[in-house]
């Protein structure tokens, strides 16, 4: 069983958005088209108190793309985004959501973000999508929406390390820094991961 996991695909990650991906918005048809290839659709949404901590106005001496520690992480503070209930944090109003089956929010908690689907930058929480999707019989997932150098990227990397035979999909996704994504990519291809 194949499924696949549309990462992120909110208003503020596209362009006009408060933290938006350049051109973020040209794979939204091509996720809309893949969908019927895949057993099971599922997504996740950032989904941010107007408090979160990765959020540089909450720290009055931080500007937005700085990087402090938080709690012992390194945290690279974002512009306000994603905030729960917001025009920004609901999906593309092009995106096709009829077959979406579940959706994992994640970055709730207010001092830990996190960009991965399944867990939280920290590894203190688990989202639940890996027993979902294994509950489902999904043995195989391919990653696709924003951005990604981060959600996705991370992801597809947990997606591996929970046993899933993992690709990302490189015409269904954007980077913010599309640099730093060549060499996560890289990353994620030395530890078995597939980009297709
Ligand atoms: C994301 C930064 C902060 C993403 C979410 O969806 O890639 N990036 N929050
Ligand atoms: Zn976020």
């Amino acid at each position: 069983m194949k499924a696949l996991i549309i990462v992120d695909v909110q208003n503020d990650f596209l362009p006009g958005g408060s933290l938006e991906v350049s051109r973020g918005d040209e794979i939204i048809p091509i996720i809309n088209h893949i969908q019927k290839d895949y057993n099971l659709v599922v997504a996740t949404q950032d989904w941010h108190p107007e408090n979160h901590k990765s959020f540089a106005s909450q720290h009055p001496d931080k500007l937005p793309f700085e990087q402090i520690d938080l709690d012992g992480l390194a945290q690279i503070l974002w512009p306000d985004h994603c905030i729960q209930g917001s025009y920004g944090a609901e999906f593309a109003d092009e995106l096709n959501t009829d077959r979406i089956e579940a959706i994992f929010r994640k970055g709730m908690e207010e001092r830990i973000d996190s960009y991965s689907g399944f867990f939280d930058n920290g590894k203190r929480k688990d989202t639940g999508l890996s027993g979902y999707l294994k509950a489902r019989g999904v043995t195989e997932v391919h990653v696709c929406g924003l951005a990604a150098d981060f959600c996705v990227y991370f992801t597809a990397l947990d997606a591996l390390t929970e046993g899933f035979k993992t690709s990302i999909i490189s015409k269904a996704t954007k980077a913010i820094d599309k640099g730093a994504f060549i060499e996560k990519k890289n990353n994620f291809i030395q530890n078995g991961g597939l980009l297709t």
